[in-house]
């Protein structure tokens, strides 16, 4: 939010009192920016406009307090030692993994295992997963609107098991062809992997439809929540998909620090990703035998104060109302569609029915990379390129975008601002 200068840096309780439906009135966004002490930086001598929270979001206090207070009080080794410490740490540690169970409403704890972030547990399910199931011929299929993350481990996986990576397409407003998508699954088609929300076009794709597609012919589905789970209600067992990833930088938590969620049967006949401490029950030269999981995936020693962390982040990220929260996301992302679509020359990228906080553009004349720097100078921080995901940019025959993404504490201001350095921008190019 522009401006922000007032209050203390406290309180994490943002539902005022009985907050509920879907007025935007609900939503306290000065209580809310009080949280996020970078908010009020300033760069160049302007006051920081920050619209790049699909790249990473910024911390509220109580996310910076619990990382501080585990390692002035807590730390100590995980799983490992019999002194007090040990014990603090490991309840820190584990309390954070329950946290994660609940915000994903996973069955059980087992099923969530902490990784770095998205693109470790995408890897890990490719290594895993996907190479004692997937075979010579067979398919795994994604879309054509996939980050990197979620298109090398499975073309490194294809390659590995002579297999055949199928990609399903998209319109021209970045929404999925469904009925192609479905055409794609077939016989040989071992796993889909699918974001949930796209990080150039804000796409939502219908996850509990693709799944229903992909289980009626027999294949397993990972979805990629990392531009989900900051603004989104997420419920693994509604959706019905096998894998879940994300990572806790985009939710306001700490980057080194993200989850896999697996169902409990499948993580269990998965082998390990990585060998090392923590991951086995024995070992002797001659044979070792693996833990249950998830500790069967967490080799070696965990990011225990980011795992604490992320537990402040879904805590935060509780203390929001979340319809309230949601209707005020939607609300700037209209206010922002709205006012982009006026600037002359300019066109949105990525105008699909059902969007989240996302908006990337083209400017006639003007290379993104110059739309950045020029903003840059104005105080407003936006992401251009593209956004680890060339193929999509070639669908969409552009080398590059600008974005601007939203988080929970932006504003129309913030908005306003962003449109104010694109005149700034046009007067000078065009
Ligand atoms: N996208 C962006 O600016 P990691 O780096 O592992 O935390 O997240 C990877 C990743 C996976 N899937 C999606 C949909 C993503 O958007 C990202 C990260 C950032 O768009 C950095 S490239």
């Amino acid at each position: 939010m522009t401006g922000v200068q007032t209050g203390s840096v406290t309180s994490l309780g943002l539902a005022d009192g009985q907050v509920g439906g879907n007025d935007v009135a609900d939503f306290n966004i000065e209580r809310v920016c009080q949280n996020f002490p970078i908010l009020r930086e300033k760069v160049y001598g302007k006051q920081l406009v920050y619209l790049d929270s699909a790249a990473t979001s910024q911390k509220p206090q109580g996310v910076i307090d619990a990382m501080s207070r585990f390692l002035l009080k807590k730390n100590a080794n995980v799983h490992r030692g019999v002194h007090h410490l040990a014990e603090r740490a490991t309840e820190a540690y584990e309390g954070a993994r329950v946290k994660a169970q609940r915000f994903l409403n996973a069955e059980h704890a087992n099923e969530i295992v902490f990784v770095r972030g998205a693109t470790e547990a995408i890897n890990l399910v490719a290594q895993s997963y996907g190479k004692k199931h997937v075979g010579e011929e067979d398919e795994v299929l994604i879309t054509a609107m996939e980050h990197h993350s979620n298109i090398v481990p499975w073309q490194m996986l294809c390659e590995q098991k002579n297999a055949r990576l199928r990609v399903a397409p998209i319109n021209d407003n970045g929404e999925l062809l469904l009925d192609e998508f479905e055409r794609l699954i077939g016989r040989k088609t071992k796993l889909v992997a699918v974001t949930h929300v796209s990080n150039v076009l804000g796409t939502i794709n219908p996850i509990r439809h693709i799944v229903e597609m992909a289980h009626a012919r027999g294949a397993r589905v990972l979805v990629d929540g990392a531009q989900a789970v900051p603004h989104l209600k997420i419920d693994v067992q509604a959706l019905g998909c096998d894998f879940y990833v994300f990572s806790g930088h985009k939710m306001y938590g700490p980057t080194g620090i993200g989850v896999l969620y697996g169902r409990s049967e499948l993580l269990e006949e998965m082998p390990p990703y990585q060998g090392g401490g923590d991951m086995i029950l024995s070992v002797s030269f001659e044979k070792t035998v693996y833990n249950v999981p998830p500790y069967k995936f967490e080799a070696g020693t965990p990011n225990m104060a980011g795992a604490v962390g992320l537990g402040a982040a879904i805590d935060f990220l509780a203390g929001l109302e979340h319809e309230a929260l949601a209707a005020h996301e939607k609300e700037v992302l209209a206010y922002g569609t709205r006012m982009l679509s006026a600037v002359p020359g300019l066109r949105l990228v990525g105008t699909a029915h059902a969007k989240a906080s996302v908006l990337s553009f083209v400017l006639d004349g003007v290379h993104p990379h110059d739309i950045g720097t020029i903003l840059d100078r104005e105080g407003v921080a936006i992401r251009t390129g593209h956004h680890c995901a060339q193929p999509l940019m070639s669908r969409l025959d552009i080398p590059a975008t600008a974005r601007a993404s939203l988080g929970c504490y932006n504003t129309r201001q913030d908005i306003d601002a962003l449109v104010a350095g694109l005149d700034q921008v046009r007067e000078l190019f065009q």
